[in-house]
């Protein structure tokens, strides 16, 4: 059996399968590891009840860039699709595209050594083998290692016990039995409505509320799906070109600045239509300008008070203790509504928190509480928990952790210093997150593919961004990063929900269209700020 290839990418997500097909159109030798037993990265694992994408369905699939005629043939059902969709398209396009017969499923990567000697990676895995290659693309995503917080007793819980994000392939039947979710981020406010309709009794213990939007979901029509694709190539370009990867029309203002009345108009405009464009489409500095973010923050919390019945109840979701999108605002269906169902309690554990897990459900510091089961929808301990677990070693020994033990220091969110021939899709202090996804990833593995391919032409086979060119790039980010509200808010996207995570601000908030021009440049001008020479030994 083979085990040196010319490239080794780790994940077989959108991430993975757009890098192997990318490389592939390079006539490289690939091999993909894949921890799971399927394609799909997130779409694999996060199979809870209502898990669905927050990006609309037809902007959430690879572009005309990877296959024009994939983008013809697949039709979404919905505006929103659910996860058993997404996951049906990815296996679509891993079949189309002939990708599957290179992906070793199952393994785990659990070591990656960077042999100066030999200028090629050692990439070890779960099954006991060892695999050598040139280069190494992490495609890991960015939520992938779930966040189980250690509360105390939870080894004597004798219920069901669930992660969201470790979902079982199996359905799970939560009829007639008492559960408790912990957790109201975007998963938690998907899981709720759809548990609550089965538990007889659903208790939410609640510790930040956020910004739900609704989503508004609906079956898509035959006309409009058509429309869509005809203007695909147009879209496309929007998108790329876009802050947040979406071709949405962008409006130039100041929310602040505005007419009162017209503000609640194109509040009210965008509340209706659902997704996103309560953000995007009204005004253009909310997470710059605190008052302008003041008066969308009092439109949403107005909304809520409006949906839940009960006051109290409507006035522990409305959030106060930030600013609007400076936590990722869940999309909700039906969620609100939820808690004026009979069978559903919020409770807020900043007031009353949980003391601990107990053999029959949890303590708070003012109850008791026996469950049947508990559904911990406690997020991820993002961008770097799994490339931090996959032990990545560099230049001299340098472990990827040590090297990053401040937080992460990389040349546009690609490259790290110290780790040559190694490229990160998604990685942090690139657009990631703060993108749709595809968008975001189809621009990472263009780009990484176009490097290699100029290393060929240039008869170079050793990569390394420079310490200087890294030390602009994280400056940079920083600067972006300070100049927003984004700091000031405990969220993942700084590492707030991870103790002592550096906290830093994880992806870069510069636009996904600005990145992708400073990366073209980056190009244009012969991969500046990378070293690019030739050093591997003749044999
Ligand atoms: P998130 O957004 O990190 O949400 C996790 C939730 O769990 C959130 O409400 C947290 O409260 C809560 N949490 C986390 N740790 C604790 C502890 N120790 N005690 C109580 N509650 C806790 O993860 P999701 O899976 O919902 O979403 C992740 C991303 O997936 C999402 O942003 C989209 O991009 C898709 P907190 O808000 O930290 O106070």
């Amino acid at each position: 059996m083979t085990t040196d290839f010319d490239a080794v990418v780790v994940g077989a997500g959108f991430g993975g399968l757009s890098m192997l097909q990318n490389l592939r159109q390079l006539d490289m030798s690939v091999k993909v590891f894949e921890r799971g037993d399927g394609v799909g990265g997130t779409w694999y694992w996060n199979r809870y009840p209502g898990a669905r994408c927050d990006s609309e369905s037809v902007y959430y699939m690879f572009s005309d860039h990877f296959s024009p005629q994939i983008l013809d043939e697949w039709t979404w059902s919905e505006r929103f699709a659910a996860q058993p969709e997404i996951l049906d398209y990815l296996n679509f396009v891993t079949d189309k595209m002939d990708l599957r017969r290179d992906i070793q499923f199952g393994t785990a990567v659990t070591g990656a050594v960077y042999d100066e000697a030999n200028n090629r990676w050692e990439i070890t895995t779960d099954d006991g083998g060892t695999t050598t290659a040139r280069y190494l693309v992490t495609a890991v995503g960015c939520i992938s290692t779930t966040n189980l917080p250690a509360f105390p007793g939870l080894a004597d819980y004798a219920g069901e016990r669930y992660h969201t994000g470790a979902w079982p392939h199996e359905p799970v039947d939560f009829s007639g039995k008492r559960v408790a979710v912990i957790g109201t981020g975007a998963t938690g406010v998907q899981a709720i409505p759809e548990i609550a309709k089965q538990a007889a009794h659903l208790v939410v213990f609640q510790r930040t509320p956020n910004y739900d939007i609704p989503a508004r979901n609906r079956p898509l029509d035959t006309e409009y799906v058509q429309e869509v694709k005809a203007e695909y190539p147009e879209l496309w370009e929007k998108a790329r070109a876009s802050g947040f990867g979406l071709p949405y029309q962008v409006v130039e203002g100041s929310a602040a600045e505005a007419p009162p009345e017209e503000r609640q108009q194109r509040y009210q405009r965008a509340w209706d239509k659902g997704g996103f464009y309560i953000g995007l489409e009204t005004y253009s500095d909310f997470l710059v300008n605190k008052d302008s973010n003041d008066t969308i923050s009092d439109f949403i919390r107005s909304r809520i008070r409006e949906t839940v019945r009960d006051p109290a109840t409507a006035e522990l979701l409305a959030p106060s203790d930030h600013p609007f999108s400076t936590k990722r605002p869940p999309l909700e269906t039906d969620y609100y509504v939820t808690y004026n169902r009979d069978n559903v309690t919020l409770v807020d554990i900043n007031r009353t928190p949980i003391a601990t897990i107990t053999r029959d459900g949890l303590r708070t510091s003012e109850q008791e509480y026996a469950f049947d089961a508990i559904v911990f929808a406690t997020g991820f301990d993002a961008m770097t928990g799994t490339l931090f677990k996959m032990g990545i070693t560099g230049r001299d020994g340098l472990a990827l952790e040590d090297k990053w033990a401040d937080g992460p220091s990389t040349y546009l969110g690609l490259t790290t210093h110290g780790f040559p021939n190694l490229f990160m899709i998604t990685g942090p202090q690139s657009p990631s997150v703060l993108s749709n996804m595809p968008v975001a990833i189809e621009q990472n593995t263009e780009w990484i593919a176009g490097l290699i391919e100029h290393m060929r032409e240039v008869g170079a086979d050793y990569s390394e961004a420079t310490a200087e060119a890294e030390r602009g790039w994280v400056e940079h980010h920083n600067q972006v990063a300070d100049a927003t509200l984004l700091l000031g808010t405990n969220s993942w996207w700084v590492g707030a929900n991870i103790p002592g995570k550096p906290r830093t601000l994880y992806p870069y908030v510069g636009g996904v269209g600005a990145f992708r021009d400073i990366c073209a440049d980056v190009a244009r001008k012969g991969y500046e700020g990378i070293t690019l020479t030739s050093r591997t030994p003749v044999r």
